[in-house]
């Protein structure tokens, strides 16, 4: 299958869809939604609820092309037995990881909270990650994942950007992934910070990755889409 090309920062970005992933971010309640997580650290959850309909196309575009899909959750055990207890104690969060709230126990697997939000919910071949830390790397078979289904490419959307997105990125970059973030599909509670890490994730030549609006991502993959035969 031919490589596709998209208009990118800071050039254009060329990717195998065959050899490719989108790698959807802690698309969870947690963060999305009031009562969980983002919001216990004090922050304002709207804004990341502004960017589910993006987050929906290009997971729509995705499916239509047939790249591989992988969601991840930052999920803690029932038991906190994969949570550091410095995580834990962090800051003066009105809930702590683990504790009861408005969404059940907070940042634990299987709450009401650790769900991924409706409109991103994993089909049901699609593989999710629960993650004890920021990056998706770090403590999950993500690593093994990718390489047993030889992929190369990693476009990457969710939530946020700082935080997880970016320390994801990071991870990638060094474990030899060629990473896009699709700017309009990540958000952060603060726009300074997601400004912040587009620019350096871009800079210097792309030293971690490539940043690309949903748009151009969503054009070619429905460019690589073959037309179905007609049974008609
Ligand atoms: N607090 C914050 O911005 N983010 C996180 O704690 N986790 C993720 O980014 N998923």
């Amino acid at each position: 299958m031919p490589d596709l090309t998209l208009d990118a920062q800071p050039y254009p970005y060329r990717f195998d869809p065959a050899h490719s992933a989108l790698l959807v971010i802690d698309m969870q309640r947690d963060f999305i939604e009031s009562g969980g997580f983002g919001e216990s650290l004090g922050n304002d959850v709207s804004r990341l609820a502004a960017i589910v309909p993006t987050v929906r196309r290009v997971l729509d575009a995705a499916r239509a092309a047939g790249l591989c899909v992988i969601h991840t959750r930052e999920a803690h055990r029932p038991d906190l037995s994969d949570c550091p207890p410095a995580k834990r104690v962090r800051g003066d969060a009105a809930l702590r990881i683990g504790d009861s709230g408005p969404m059940g126990r907070i940042l634990v697997a299987g709450e009401a909270g650790n769900q991924i939000v409706p409109a991103c919910a994993p089909l049901v071949d699609e593989t999710v990650i629960d993650k004890p830390g920021k990056g998706a790397f770090y403590n999950t078979p993500l690593m093994a994942l990718l390489a047993a289904r030889r992929i190369s490419h990693l476009l990457v959307v969710g939530v946020t950007t700082e935080v997880c997105v970016q320390s994801t990125l990071r991870e990638a970059n060094d474990r030899g992934f060629e990473c896009l973030l699709i700017e309009d599909a990540t958000e952060s509670y603060f726009p300074a910070f997601k400004q912040a890490t587009l620019d350096m994730i871009r800079a210097q030549g792309a030293i971690v990755g490539w940043t690309a609006h949903a748009e151009p991502v969503i054009a070619a993959l429905a460019a690589d889409v073959q037309p179905k035969p007609d049974h008609a």
